[in-house]
């Protein structure tokens, strides 16, 4: 894979489509600049801030693109709300699409076809895998991530945290807990 991206890469350089100090500044942008804490901070938001939270149900595009997460992968974004009766979990069934702006690149397991299709037949199980027991009453709505469509899920806030701060609580949110193989820090 690494060849063949070097090649691809040789040959649209040559051609004079692409500028490799661009990609360069792209590829590094995800790996070091963009991540999980973008998400954090828009969970830690919503958490505190109940129109923000609104905003958030309604139009995530525009309410993550107000704290400045935009770009690629990112475009068109959905917020699904974790609930006492609801848990939701993101897989991209057909490829790997992620939502890049609010959690960086996609860790290796979300690009494995064993999570990809598991993920849709035992959901339960392949959180439980991640250490995450839900009460057998609590639904799973699995999100089928497309190009068009990227979801952020906004676990729920733990118990006793009243008093935090936003940065705080977003200290709080873990990737996993974004992508609903988690739950939130002193969550239960
Ligand atoms: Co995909």
């Amino acid at each position: 894979m690494a060849a063949r991206v070097r090649a691809l890469e040789t040959i649209l350089t040559k051609k004079g489509l692409i500028d490799p100090a661009a990609i360069d500044v792209i590829v590094d942008t995800y790996e070091t600049k963009v991540g999980p804490r973008n998400g954090a901070a828009v969970v830690a938001k919503a958490w505190s801030d109940r129109d923000y939270a609104d905003w958030l149900k309604r139009d995530a595009t525009a309410a993550i693109a107000s704290l400045g997460f935009t770009g690629r992968q990112g475009e068109h974004m959905q917020a699904v709300f974790n609930t006492d009766d609801t848990h939701n979990l993101v897989v991209c069934t057909l490829c790997s699409c992620y939502p890049w702006s609010v959690l960086g690149l996609p860790p290796v397991w979300y690009k494995a076809p064993p999570y990809r299709s598991r993920a849709v037949i035992d959901p339960r199980g392949v959180i439980e895998e991640f250490g995450v027991t839900l009460p057998a009453d609590k639904k799973i709505r699995v999100w089928d991530s497309t190009a068009e469509l990227r979801y952020l899920v906004v676990p729920q806030r733990p118990e006793g945290t009243d008093g935090l701060s936003e940065a705080q609580l977003a200290d709080l949110v873990t990737r996993d807990s974004m992508i609903g193989t988690g739950l939130a820090k002193g969550a239960a």
